[in-house]
C-alpha cells in the first residue's frame, strides 16, 4: 500500500490516502479534497479499503416490496416528480384494505420487508397509519415493516398532537420495526429553503432519526445530490450524519439519491453522469467511516450503476421490489417498473465481482454463497 500512495503526486492526496489506509477518519476538509481533487481510479482503491474492511467481499439484498399508499402531497417540493394535489387526475390513494390486499398478494412469497412511503396526505395522522401497521403485522407477524420517512412522520405525529417523542413510541407499539431515509435531502438550510421550502426542516430531520434510535427504531439516511448542491453542501450534509451516527449507533445504510430530472420543475437541471455517481458513491464510503453499509439503490441508479458502484464503496443493493415503486419510473429512471428475483440480483452482484448475501432489514446474513 505504502509504494502505491507513494505514486500518488498530490501530497495533499498522498496523506489523506495513508489515513484512509490505516483507518483514522478524514476530516470535512478532506472529504472536501476528496471529491475536488481525487481521480475516479484513486476513489476506487480508498473506498474499496473501507468497503472491504467493513463488508468484506459481499453485497447485501433483501426479498421486499413497497407500498406507496397516496402520491397526494400538501407539499411541493421542486425536485418531486410523484406529488399530486387532491383532485388531479394523476392522483391515487389506496384505502386500508386495498393496502392489506397488496400485503396479501405476497402471501405465498418469502419476502421479508415492506417499505411503506408516499407523499404526506393532509387527511390522517399517526393512528390511522398505526393502525395500518396493525394489521399489517396481525396478518404477517414476521413481516419487518419500515415506513415513513421524517417528513411523514412529522407530520401525522404532530396531527395527533403528540411529541415526536410520543408518536414514535405509539407507532413502535403499533409495529413500526425501522424508519427509511427518505425526506433528508440536503441539509444545507438554504438550498433547503429553494428546493423544499415547506416540510420538515433539517434539525426535525435530524431530531426524529435521533429520538428513533433512542428507542431502539434504527433507520436509514439519504441524500438527495446532483441538482443545485456544491460538493461543500454534500460534506456538510455526511457530516451532521456523521455527527448523528456518532452518538447514536442507529443507522444501517446511507443511500445516495442522484436528482433525476423528468416531470418536475428542476428538469432544466438535467441530470449528472454515471463517473460523478461513482465519485460520490465512494466519498460517501470513506467519509461515513461508521455507516455499516452503503446502498446503491437500483430501481433508481439502474442496474449497472448499481452493479459499478459495489466497487466504488457500496455494498447493498436493497431488494427484489417487484413492480412495486413508482417513484422513480415517474422521475425519469430507466428501470421503469422494477423487478427483480433473487436469482436476478445474486448473478448482477456474481457479475460484478462480489459475493451476494441476502440479509434480513438489519443485515443478518439469511444465505451467502
Ligand atoms: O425523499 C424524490 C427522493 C426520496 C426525486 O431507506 C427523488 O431504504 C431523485 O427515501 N430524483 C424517497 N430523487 C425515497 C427514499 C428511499 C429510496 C430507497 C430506499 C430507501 C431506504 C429510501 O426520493 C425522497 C427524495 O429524496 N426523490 N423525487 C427525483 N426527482
Ligand atoms: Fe411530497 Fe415527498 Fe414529493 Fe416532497 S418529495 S412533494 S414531501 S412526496
Amino acid at each position: 500500500m505504502a509504494e502505491l500512495i507513494n505514486l500518488i503526486k498530490d501530497t495533499d492526496l498522498q496523506k489523506i490516502s495513508a489515513k484512509i489506509a490505516s483507518n483514522e477518519r478524514i476530516t470535512p476538509e478532506e472529504g472536501l479534497l476528496l471529491f475536488k481533487k481525487a481521480d475516479l481510479p484513486l476513489l476506487g482503491l480508498l473506498s474499496g479499503i473501507v468497503r472491504r474492511r467493513l463488508n468484506g467481499n459481499f453485497a447485501y439484498f433483501n426479498r421486499n416490496f413497497h407500498i406507496e399508499p397516496t402520491n397526494k402531497c400538501i407539499y411541493n417540493c421542486r425536485f418531486c416528480s410523484y406529488h399530486k394535489p387532491e383532485g388531479d387526475p394523476e392522483s391515487w390513494e389506496f384505502s386500508q384494505s386495498e393496502m392489506l390486499d397488496i400485503v396479501k398478494r405476497f402471501d405465498n412469497k418469502n419476502v421479508t420487508e415492506v417499505h411503506i412511503v408516499g407523499g404526506v396526505h393532509p387527511s390522517y395522522d399517526l393512528h390511522y397509519w398505526g393502525s395500518l401497521i396493525k394489521k399489517i403485522k396481525e396478518h404477517r407477524p414476521s413481516l419487518h415493516v419500515k415506513a415513513f420517512s421524517a417528513v411523514e412522520l412529522e407530520y401525522m405525529i404532530t396531527k395527533a398532537g403528540c411529541t415526536i417523542e410520543e408518536g414514535l413510541i405509539l407507532l413502535k407499539e403499533y409495529g413500526l420495526d425501522s424508519i427509511p431515509g427518505g425526506g433528508a435531502e440536503i441539509f444545507d438550510e438554504e438550498l433547503r429553503k429553494m428546493i423544499c421550502d415547506e416540510k420538515a426542516s433539517s434539525q426535525m430531520w435530524l431530531n426524529i432519526h435521533e429520538k428513533a434510535h433512542q428507542l431502539g427504531i434504527s433507520s436509514n439516511a439519504t441524500m438527495l445530490y446532483g441538482h443545485i448542491e456544491t460538493y461543500t453542501h454534500r460534506i456538510d450534509h455526511l457530516e451532521r450524519l456523521r455527527s448523528l451516527q456518532d452518538k447514536t449507533g442507529g443507522f444501517n445504510a446511507f443511500i445516495p439519491l442522484k436528482f433525476k430530472k423528468s416531470n418536475n420543475s428542476m428538469s432544466y437541471l438535467g441530470e449528472v453522469n454515471v463517473i460523478e455517481d461513482l465519485r460520490n458513491y465512494a466519498v460517501s464510503r470513506i467519509f461515513l467511516d461508521n455507516f455499516p453499509h452503503i446502498k446503491a439503490y437500483w430501481p433508481m441508479t439502474g442496474k449497472v450503476t448499481a452493479q459499478l458502484s459495489l466497487s466504488f464503496g457500496a455494498d447493498d443493493m436493497d431488494g427484489t421490489i417487484d413492480d412495486t415503486t413508482r417513484i422513480y419510473s415517474m422521475a425519469g429512471s430507466d428501470e421503469g417498473n422494477p423487478a427483480m428475483t433473487s436469482e436476478d440480483i445474486s448473478t448482477l452482484i456474481r457479475e460484478a465481482g462480489f459475493v451476494p448475501a441476502e440479509r434480513d432489514s438489519l443485515y443478518n446474513t439469511i444465505q451467502a454463497d
